[in-house]
């Protein structure tokens, strides 16, 4: 079996999904590569490239190098920071995922994993129970960003048999990475905040309920839908996955049962706006059917976990 490539591996997802994918594969198994370096776990735990995915040369170097036969292309600009650079957004987006699509085509890679997300949504979609199948009309950049890559990822299958396999992510939750510019980092920032200042200005409205995921969960769905047969994949663009839906205000009531004397205030942003296009709930009967796709946390087990986990971080 050949190597596996991770791009994007410093990133909320790439530092878990490497490290989980090293214990699964073998350190020497997994090559990580990232525009900047990685956590100290992932750079210790095996090989590390600084790669640009626009750079097309560097990345074929690396695939072809190494004999990598699937890829892991992670590397994209959130939400948050989208909005604030289209056009660099657009153009990391878009050709750093066609730069691997093209590779895949040419060399007959095994098989690609790219995130979607469900920015993919927009205003006029059903916002509860968002189904697989639904109008989407986002208008974010990085929701069309995403939109045009499912379909992108949906025509290398069916024009030249690229076989990629992609997921939309509802908001993670992690605590080993610091939050990356998205609008669902309000529930990554919430628990730092209260750990070291019991306190919190939320930049979405109290009652803004957006679906949510726990790492571990996202990790093992990344992984259970990769190593599922090719024949049990009914969709190539992006399959609708969740765990829990939850509002600033229910999620703040969690972090009260840990520090009761935790204070939120609301202050929107522009990232209210991004939010309020987004769906509440999530219909993923879908990946739970193809492949057997279930969540594990729930709200209350999230919270205990990150609470313990980033207590230690800051020795509190
Ligand atoms: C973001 N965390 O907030 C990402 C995610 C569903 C949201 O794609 O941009």
């Amino acid at each position: 079996m050949g190597k596996i490539l991770i791009i994007g591996a410093a990133g909320q997802i790439g530092t878990e999904l490497t490290l989980e994918l090293r214990k699964i594969n073998g350190n020497d198994k997994v090559i990580a590569t990232d525009l900047t370096t990685a956590s100290e776990e992932v750079m210790s735990s095996g090989k590390f490239e600084i790669l640009d995915v626009l750079d097309k040369q560097n990345l074929s170097r690396i695939v072809t190098e190494n004999d990598v036969r699937e890829i892991y292309h992670l590397a994209a600009l959130l939400s948050g920071n989208s909005e604030k650079k289209p056009k660099r957004a657009w153009e990391v987006n878009m050709d750093g995922l066609l730069n691997v699509l093209e590779l895949a085509k040419d060399l007959k890679l095994s098989k690609i994993f790219w995130p979607s997300s469900i920015a993919v949504f927009g205003n006029t979609t059903p916002k509860v129970n968002t189904p697989q199948i639904t109008i989407m009309e986002p208008n974010t950049v990085y929701g069309i960003s995403k939109l045009a890559g499912e379909r992108w990822c949906e025509y290398y299958h069916a024009k030249f048999g690229v076989d990629v396999r992609s997921l939309r992510y509802p908001g993670l939750i992690s605590h080993k990475t610091e939050p990356g510019g998205g609008t669902t980092d309000y529930a990554v920032e919430i628990f730092y905040e209260a750990v070291k200042h019991k306190r919190y200005k939320c930049f979405l409205s109290k009652d803004t309920m957006l679906p949510m995921m726990f790492m571990p969960d996202a990790i093992d769905g990344t992984i259970k839908l990769m190593e599922a047969p090719a024949d049990g994949i009914s969709t190539h663009c992006g399959y609708n996955i969740t765990a829990i839906s939850f509002t600033p205000e229910q999620l703040s009531n969690e972090i009260v049962r840990y520090v009761p004397e935790f204070e939120i205030e609301y202050e929107a942003d522009f990232r209210l706006e991004i939010a309020k296009t987004w769906p509440a709930t999530i219909d993923d009967s879908t990946a739970r059917r193809d492949w057997g796709w279930k969540h594990k946390f729930n709200l209350s087990e999230m919270t205990e976990v990150m609470f313990r986990k980033i207590s230690e971080k800051f020795q509190v």
